[in-house]
């Protein structure tokens, strides 16, 4: 059995990845015993009380089918999906707001999205306190349903592209990573920096592991814990990506 961590899918029009995702999930029903969505998992939700967007079915039946096949399913809010509301209940998943501690094995793990402790820059962490402030999703309640899909794939489509060819900021490990690991966790995994990363470092002697989960716009890749260990594969590639130290 295993425990699949993967974020940033980003699910929206664009077939070719709808397809992939979608597979990917039946793929992994045979042996999944749990799954932990990162954030940024829609291109854009809003947690209305009794309305749903047509445009997430597909994916939203696919996760219904694993949890129905008795798969754990926790979602994680990202700043692309900040307010998920009541309407994962009925698919047995969970909701988490932001990051925690859990508990793998005998190991222990700190997940988060990424966005509310963002080392690029002050806004950058204020946009994502801004995105996420309850009063935010309130008022987003109150603006019609297709005015708001609007408006935010109107922003969506002129975002700047994620930032691959960008080494990841040191900070990460020297800061957050530390800060973890000192707080108790074994291993840091994270979504929301669009680059797949697996990185092992002692940091004040402790050894410790960063996980950056990449995303399912270009890399495809996920995160997989079993009992060989948790490694960071590339959907579609046999082998996991190398280990950095
Ligand atoms: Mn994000």
């Amino acid at each position: 059995m295993a425990t699949y961590f993967l974020s940033d899918l980003h699910f929206n029009g664009d077939e070719a990845r709808r397809a992939r995702i979608l597979r990917f999930f039946k793929e992994i029903v045979v042996d999944a015993e749990a799954v932990y969505l990162v954030g940024d998992v829609f291109d854009f939700w809003m947690g209305y009380p009794s309305t749903l967007y047509q445009q997430h079915f597909a994916l939203l039946r696919a996760l219904a089918e694993l949890s129905e096949a008795g798969v754990e399913l926790w979602i994680f809010s990202g700043n692309h999906d900040p307010h998920l509301g009541g309407f994962f209940g009925e698919i047995g998943a969970r909701v988490l707001t932001s990051g925690r501690m859990i508990p793998l094995g005998k190991r222990t793990a700190w997940v988060e999205h990424g966005d509310e402790d963002d080392p690029r820059g002050g806004l950058r962490r204020l946009a994502a306190r801004l995105v996420r402030h309850p009063l935010t999703g309130a008022l987003c309640r109150w603006v019609h349903p297709e005015l708001l899909w609007r408006v935010a794939h109107l922003y969506a489509d002129h975002s700047p592209p994620p930032p691959y060819e960008t080494p990841l900021d040191e900070a990460l490990i020297r800061d957050r990573l530390a800060s973890r690991c000192a707080a108790g966790a074994d291993v840091m995994i994270t979504g929301h920096f669009h680059r797949p990363l697996h990185l092992r470092r002692t940091l004040n002697q402790q050894p410790c592991e960063f996980i950056c989960l990449g995303d399912w716009l270009t890399c495809f890749t996920y995160a997989r814990l079993d009992a060989q260990g948790l490694r960071l594969y590339r959907h579609d590639q046999p082998d996991p990506l190398p280990i950095v130290t």
